[in-house]
């Protein structure tokens, strides 16, 4: 039975976890929210793999080296920017967080954590995307038992935090 965990922090910062999940761009080379967080932890190091990369669409995860921070691996996956939901946002969304899934199964990572992908700079209403996550994440595992012992939701604001504890006491 896998362990689900809502929390408010700075993903950066969890020493509990083998992989963290960085919401990146396409490019891989870094950039602001989260991402500008997860290379400055890391340190130079997780530029240099992420070049030799070539970058990854919307929807895909790429694994990289953990560098200086505490777990062995950062999973690097890009969101949707949102455009009003008719854009096949949620289904890239869904992706974003089974690929996340299955990149960590395939380096035995038994505990990850992930960020609110999306809404932040690519302006995924809040709410809808935390419905994603926590749907996909609980199918996913229903689907794999045994694969991960852990999953941690690592939330930055309040208003989060609260949508995913509400969204944690629903089943299905
Ligand atoms: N730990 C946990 N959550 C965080 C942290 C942190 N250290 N920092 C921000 N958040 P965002 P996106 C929350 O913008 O929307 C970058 O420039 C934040 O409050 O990081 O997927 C990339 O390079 C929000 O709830 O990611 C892309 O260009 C959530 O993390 C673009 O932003 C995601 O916000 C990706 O945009």
């Amino acid at each position: 039975m896998t362990m689900i965990h809502v929390i408010k922090g700075d993903i950066t910062r969890l020493t509990d976890v083998d992989a963290i999940v960085n919401a990146a761009n396409s490019s891989l080379l870094g950039g602001g929210g989260v991402d500008g967080a997860v290379h400055r932890a890391a340190g130079p190091g997780l530029l240099e793999e992420c070049r030799a990369l070539h970058g990854c669409p919307a929807g895909e995860a790429r694994v990289t080296g953990g560098y200086r921070l505490p777990g062995r691996y950062i999973i690097h996956t890009v969101g949707p920017v949102w455009r009003g939901g008719e854009k096949k946002e949620a289904e890239v969304l869904a992706a974003c967080y089974r690929n996340s899934l299955e990149a960590a199964a395939g380096k035995r990572v038994t505990s990850i954590a992930f960020p609110a992908i999306s809404t932040g700079i690519y302006g995924y209403p809040k709410k809808e995307a935390a419905t994603v996550a926590v749907h996909t994440v609980r199918s996913y595992l229903e689907e794999h038992p045994g694969r991960i012992e852990k999953v941690v939701f690592v939330l930055f604001d309040d208003e989060s935090l609260q949508i995913y504890k509400e969204l944690m006491k629903k089943r299905g």
